[in-house]
């Protein structure tokens, strides 16, 4: 607590919720309030000015501890999301006819719960699911209720676009730290070396690592004279301000195993932080005996001198932090790909180390509590149909289709998405969206009726994140510079929309059940007794390490403190180091390294085929665009400006082995699908024999803008099967897919000339 800013007089300035009474008077007052951003991961500092009920502006909050003055289109324009006139505002039932009505909140939750509790008489409450989508990461009250439900529940239809994302990192810290979420970041801030895997921070902001002005702070690593070296097929908006190292897809995990074996063979390990901070190393000689590095090397696309370099320098940097997303963590090898970068970071002396891989300080410890209830771990049930381990309490998304399809007990009837939009976002996206028209019951709390929502018997409208109350429940335990935030809602609803946790919480008092797992829970709830999201975290924050202990400690933290000032409250400057003893739940405090799925797994990487299929010659990965999230913000006139349109960026030598022009429309054909993408982008960008297309695009439903621009779904083209998954995690590959391609400007010319 020493080096806490607790807040002061002076910073206390007192706000007048802007709550119902601001909103409602006659001549509202015009309101300067501090927030943060509840679109991704970045969870910027934002300054709103608000009159009554309207959003004057935001702007980036220059006096955030992490951000500091930093925010993106995204975040900037989120009043065009809120006023948005394709917005749902209204509860919506679909008809027979396939067409929408507005129904009342009453009518819609009543038939839901009527359903719903039918279904549970005939079937049982496993055969109810639910999905967890992105933004359930920026809304924690959903976030409790959703895995609350499922906890009450018992159902093993618990799914999460984390299974498309990062799935292998849970089952990492499991296995190493003892729990799914205790996740070390990179210490840029402090570090000399960052070794940056398959990310783009330039466009994305950090995932995992929530680093105030990211792109900034790598670039500061280089101005105080150290390195930043960017491993990626595509030389990205990140790569191109540092050095660069094109590697194919999927490479990264050869890359990896490549480097700690060069580390190994030359003395280069830390032996005194193995001895010290883990057990059984050992495994890592083991298991890279039998990788050769010219093979490695050449899967990866990367020299093998190179990578011996490389070994070298990060293993003699002062401080070094190797780091890696969604480039390294959707391929089929991404738990074990994560195992190695951990490995890295450790072996070379750099856990819990300033500039190395730390671990961060959340205000409210959930990783603790969650340890404590016994919510993490992996591998304590098997799905029903593929078998696939639990990760989290969660089952993957691939297996959805076949959940819904396959006969028999604990066959899933009915399915809550909850800020998920899977259909686009997910493998196999035509597959799950005939299985989904198979569900007796498919229920969507969304902002908008997209290609999912459009599915459901029941669409509900939920509030977005600046008309509800929120703290930064997934990015507090990650950022670089901690710091403590809770605000009211800033704005009150548009029309007649529920906060989500509202709207979970009304289900389950319509099934007779209290969206919670901890002991005595639905007992109390028998009593009427129902503790809301806010309370729990309360009691959370104030019996934490950051808390007041309720008046023991008077300078420590609570929920209304927090909501009272006026911004967010710094913890300390960077993160803690030397508390990996105290942090972790492991035997001994001790990074546990040998697992015999490690073993497995390296077998499995050494049987892979990784040889180039002659009909599907190009290895296609997945891109992100500054101004969409996922799937979502194509809707928003501000951010699909100019003549954008969904690209598929290729080499100049692709393009001219394949005909294909600057601009032409592309056929892209996988094993799996096929697709037509409105225009090519040839650039020397890309790594020759990978191609790059933005995901999320391609949409239906009522959000018009974003249907008028066009683009097909990416996920059309990916595979659900089971062998095609990272195995021990379930977590979808898709990225690095075998595709052909042709233009369709080259065909039609080819059509009319033999027609005319
Ligand atoms: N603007 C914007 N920001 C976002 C999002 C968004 O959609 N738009 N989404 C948010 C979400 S949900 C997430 S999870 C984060 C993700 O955050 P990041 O992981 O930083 O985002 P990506 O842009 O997917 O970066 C992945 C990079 O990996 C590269 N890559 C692809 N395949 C490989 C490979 O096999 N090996 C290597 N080494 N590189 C590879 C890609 O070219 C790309 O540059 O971003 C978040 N922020
Ligand atoms: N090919 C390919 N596929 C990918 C990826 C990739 O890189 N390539 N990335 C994967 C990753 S990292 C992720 S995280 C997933 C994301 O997968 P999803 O979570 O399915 O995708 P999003 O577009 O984030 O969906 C968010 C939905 O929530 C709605 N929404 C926004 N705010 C709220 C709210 O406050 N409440 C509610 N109820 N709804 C809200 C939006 O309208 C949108 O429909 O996609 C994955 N899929
Ligand atoms: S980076 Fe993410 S959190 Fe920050 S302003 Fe942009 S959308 Fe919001
Ligand atoms: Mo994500």
């Amino acid at each position: 607590m020493s080096s806490q800013k607790l807040p002061t007089e002076r910073s206390l300035t007192k706000q007048a919720a802007v709550g119902a009474a601001t909103i409602t008077a006659a001549e509202p007052a015009t309101i300067r309030k501090k927030i943060f951003c509840g679109v991704c991961e970045g969870s910027c500092g934002l300054e709103a000015t608000v009159r009554g009920d309207d959003i004057l502006s935001l702007r980036p909050d220059p006096d955030h501890p992490n951000t500091r003055g930093f925010a993106c289109a995204k975040g900037l324009a989120f009043s065009a999301v809120r006023d948005d006139p394709d917005r749902l505002l209204h509860p919506l039932k679909r008809q027979a006819d396939g067409s929408f009505v507005k129904v009342s909140w009453d009518q819609a939750l009543d038939e839901i719960g009527a359903r719903m509790n039918a279904i549970i008489a005939e079937h049982g409450t496993e055969s109810i699911g639910l999905y967890q989508g992105n933004s359930v990461a920026w809304n924690f009250g959903a976030f409790l209720n959703l895995f609350g439900m499922a906890g009450a529940l018992k159902t093993k239809h618990l799914y999460s676009a984390a299974s498309i994302d990062i799935n292998g990192y849970w089952l990492i810290s499991q296995l190493l730290y003892g729990s799914n979420f205790l996740n070390p970041i990179p210490d840029i801030v402090r570090t000399d070396f960052m070794l940056c895997l398959g990310a783009n921070p330039a466009v994305s902001h950090g995932s995992m690592a929530n680093i105030g002005r990211f792109r900034d702070t790598m670039v500061e690593v280089t101005q105080r004279g150290g390195r930043v070296v960017v491993v990626d097929p595509r030389r990205s908006e990140t790569a191109v301000l540092f050095e660069h190292i094109p590697i194919r897809p999927n490479g990264d995990v050869w890359l990896l195993a490549a480097l700690l074996k060069v580390i190994f063979d030359e003395g280069l390990a830390d032996m005194e932080a193995l001895r010290t901070q883990t057990s059984g190393h050992e495994i890592l000689p083991d298991i890279l005996a039998s990788l050769e590095l010219s093979r490695a090397a050449s899967v990866a696309g990367i020299p093998v001198d190179q990578i011996r370099q490389l070994a070298r320098d990060f293993a003699a940097a002062k401080s070094a932090c190797a780091y890696g997303r969604c480039g390294m963590s959707i391929g089929p090898f991404a738990s074990l790909g994560k195992y190695f970068l951990d490995a890295l970071n450790i072996v070379t002396g750099n856990l819990d180390r300033p500039g190395g891989w730390c671990f961060g300080r959340p205000f409210i410890d959930l990783e603790t509590m969650m340890h404590r209830t016994k919510s993490t771990g992996y591998d304590r049930w098997r799905t029903r149909v593929d078998q696939f381990p639990e990760v989290a309490g969660t089952s993957p998304v691939v297996s959805i289709p076949r959940e819904i399809m396959t006969p028999g007990k604990g066959r899933l009837r009915v399915m809550m998405v909850i800020g998920a939009n899977p259909v686009t976002s997910s493998p196999a996206a035509d597959e799950l969206r005939d299985a989904f028209e198979q569900l007796d019951l498919l229920i969507s709390q969304d902002v908008y009726m997209t290609e999912t929502s459009r599915l459901a018997h029941y669409i509900l409208p939920p509030t977005v994140w600046i008309e509800r109350e929120g703290f930064p429940i997934f990015t507090q335990s990650h950022s670089g510079v901690p710091h403590a935030q809770w605000v009211g809602p800033t704005v009150a609803p548009r029309g007649d929309t529920r906060d989500d946790s509202w709207i979970m919480d009304e289900i389950c008092r319509r099934i007779g059940i209290v969206p919670a797992d901890f002991p005595g829970a639905q007992m109390l709830g028998k009593l009427g007794l129902r503790a809301t999201p806010s309370f729990l975290m309360d009691v959370g924050l104030r019996t934490g390490p950051e808390g007041d202990w309720y008046g023991l400690r008077p300078s420590g933290l609570t929920r209304k403190k927090l909501m009272d000032n006026n911004g967010a409250v710094k913890l300390a400057d960077s993160v803690p180091t030397g508390i990996l003893k105290k942090r972790i739940f492991t035997k001994g405090g001790k990074v546990q390294l040998d697992h015999a799925l490690i073993r497995d797994e390296m077998r499995r990487l050494l049987a892979f085929n990784t040889e180039v299929d002659a009909q599907y010659p190009l290895s296609m990965i997945s891109l992100r665009e500054l101004r969409t999230q996922n799937t979502w913000l194509h809707n928003i006139p501000k951010l699909i400006v100019g003549d954008r349109v969904q690209r598929l960026r290729i080499h100049p030598d692709d393009a001219a082995r394949f005909g294909i022009e600057d601009g032409d429309p592309v056929e892209i054909t996988s094993r799996y699908g096929q697709i037509r993408v409105p225009a090519a982008r040839v650039s020397e960008e890309m790594m020759p024999g990978s191609v790059a297309l933005p995901q999320g695009w391609g949409h239906t439903g009522t959000w018009n803008r974003a249907v008028a621009v066009g683009g097909a779904g990416y996920n059309r083209l990916t595979s659900n099967r089971v062998d095609s998954t990272d195995l021990p995690s379930g977590n979808a590959t898709v990225n690095g897919i075998a595709v052909r391609i042709r233009s369709l400007k080259a065909l039609e010319a080819s059509v009319s000339c033999l027609t005319s």
